[in-house]
């Protein structure tokens, strides 16, 4: 058994600060508007919410280029607000985790101003610049994130500088002993008071190659997985981070993990590693881009996603420690991508949340998701605000393709999809804000928001109330074995968790169609169904857990 941690109890919620809660009537949510629903939260029986980042920033990429780490963007409120919201859920007896996004800055931090001045400023290796290839072009066929190359040139000093993601999200370097020594100094300031870990942006990305070459290959996974991430000194540099900041506060971290692979994946997270607690895998969030990126996916089976989740429990083993998501701010909903947000869409979205609360691992729930919110297709470009969604539109247009068909992509995989308002109830705006919304709300809040789905019975919102107690309260759930026991099934998920000799069966029909019950669960006490009973048929996307 994996030894015993907070973290690994706990069950987490994403909050996506800008379409969470509006309090001031500006139409961005705000961190007085968090306080407010801190009842809310706590009614859930969540245990950590991570805080997207809140910190000042010319939103380019919405807050993920941070232009002073020490401070709060006005439109989010104050530093009195986050004390006062850090107080609120540490009453409650809920835990903060804070986004660190240290890969890059915005290039309007002091530091990048100073850096573009001249070659010889102190803050020139705080970023990674190079002069021109011969042609005057940039030094290297690098891709970045969001389309585009990813250096820039800047005639300041007639050098490039790499930028992973915008170009106003200049790369740090992390050579430099001094940048780092101002991370970790930034780190404890918000650890100091008294926030209970990181999400860490990016973290997999932070070491550079020693020479930087030309990639023989335009796909952007490829770059990714290949040289982008797990450069030659991210173990050190994450070691001497835990070894000067993390190990002494009690408090969790996640990476994010774009390019970790499950083989490597215990050298981020492994019990003796010292560096940090889990990793946010993106191999499944990936797993369908297709040759040209992620507006051009392909389907992936039933067997596929099996087997990824099987394959990361077995490769982490009770060395490292899984977390469990299905979505986030930069992907579909969950219930549109790996349910069905139609017919299906109340039975599947408590198949997924059943999911989440049963696989080993601390789960992840992106807000909304306890109501089954679903992706949004707005018909008018303009409607967009995504960086990525934005770049990809003009792209579209710029190379002549098919903006039809770039707006169905958008549909499916735009990151606009779950950055929509949160939908508390069915008055003008979803309840999230009394002026303009900063992005236009998802017109079904009409009927699928939280206030019906605290009126209704059997809602999906009470099916996740009840399954948060049960995880939280149950040591099967959250430390026993993961066997699949049925991994070439092509509509069931089947699989058994077993602590002490005490077993817990979970049966989810992934399907539209009806399913044969399976002879592992016949016979075994029913604790929780997502349908009223059990037929001599599962019904579509039922989701059954047993003892
Ligand atoms: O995301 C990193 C990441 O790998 C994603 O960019 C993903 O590939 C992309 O969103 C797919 O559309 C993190 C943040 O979660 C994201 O919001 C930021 O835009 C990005 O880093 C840059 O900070
Ligand atoms: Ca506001």
């Amino acid at each position: 058994m994996s030894d015993k941690k907070w973290w690994k109890e706990g069950v987490m919620y994403q909050i996506y600060p800008r379409s969470f809660q509006d309090s001031n009537r500006d139409g961005i949510g705000d961190i007085s508007g968090i306080i407010q629903r801190l009842d809310y939260l706590e009614s859930l029986g969540i245990d950590i919410v991570w805080l997207g980042p809140v910190y000042e920033s010319p939103n380019d990429d919405n807050g993920y280029d941070i232009s002073n780490y020490y401070r709060i963007h006005p439109e989010f409120g104050t530093m009195e607000d986050l004390e006062e919201l850090l107080e609120g859920l540490h009453d409650r007896g809920m835990k903060l985790i804070m986004d660190l996004v240290v890969n890059h800055s915005s290039d309007e931090h002091k530091w990048f101003q100073e850096s573009r001045k001249s070659k010889d400023n102190s803050y020139r290796d705080f970023y990674h610049w190079r002069p021109p290839a011969a042609d005057g072009g940039p030094p290297y066929n690098w891709k970045a994130f969001f389309g585009g190359d990813a250096w820039e040139y800047d005639d300041l000093t007639g050098e490039y500088y790499l930028h992973l993601f915008t170009k106003k999200q200049p790369d740090l370097n992390w050579e430099n002993p001094k940048l780092r020594e101002e991370i970790y100094k930034m780190m404890r300031f918000w650890l100091d008071k008294g926030v209970d870990g990181f999400r860490m942006d990016v973290i997999s990305l932070i070491s550079k190659p020693e020479e930087f070459e030309n990639i023989p290959n335009d796909n952007l996974m490829y770059a990714v997985y290949n040289v982008y991430a797990n450069g030659p000194r991210v173990h050190q540099y994450l070691q001497e981070m835990n070894r000067k900041v993390l190990s002494k506060y009690d408090i969790m971290t996640v990476g994010e993990g774009p390019g970790i692979s499950k083989e490597i994946a215990n050298d981020y997270i492994g019990k003796d590693r010292n560096e940090l607690n889990m990793i946010f895998q993106l191999d499944l969030m990936f797993l369908d881009n297709g040759a040209g990126g992620k507006f051009d996916p392909r389907e992936i089976t039933l067997k596929e996603f099996k087997s990824l989740f099987v394959d990361w429990d077995k490769a982490l083993g009770d060395d490292g420690w899984n977390n469990v998501f299905l979505d986030n701010h930069d992907f579909p909903r969950m219930v549109s991508r790996w349910g069905n947000d139609g017919e299906h869409r109340e039975a599947s979205a408590k198949l997924l949340l059943m999911f989440l609360l049963t696989m080993r691992g601390t789960p992840c729930i992106y807000m909304g998701s306890e109501i089954g919110m679903t992706n949004v297709a707005f018909d008018d470009p303009d409607d967009y605000r995504d960086i990525e969604t934005v770049n990809y539109f003009r792209n579209t247009k710029a190379f002549g393709g098919d903006m039809n068909h770039a707006m169905k992509m958008v549909h499916v995989q735009g990151r606009d999809n779950v950055r929509v308002p949160m939908q508390w109830d069915n008055r003008i705006n979803a309840g999230f804000t009394d002026g303009e919304p900063w992005i236009k709300i998802n017109p079904n809040y009409e009927d699928i928001n939280v206030m019906s789905e605290e009126e209704k019975e059997r809602s999906i919102l009470e099916f996740f109330r009840i399954l948060i107690q049960w995880r939280k309260r149950d040591e099967v759930l959250q430390y026993g074995s993961y066997k699949d026991l049925d991994p070439d099934h092509s509509k069931l998920f089947l699989y058994k968790r077993e602590l002490n000799g005490k077993e817990r069966w979970v049966c989810l029909n992934f399907s539209d169609e009806e399913s044969d019950i399976p002879r592992e669960i016949k016979g075994k006490r029913i604790i929780l169904n997502n349908y009223r009973e059990i037929g001599d048929l599962l019904k579509p996307w039922q989701a059954v857990l047993l003892k």
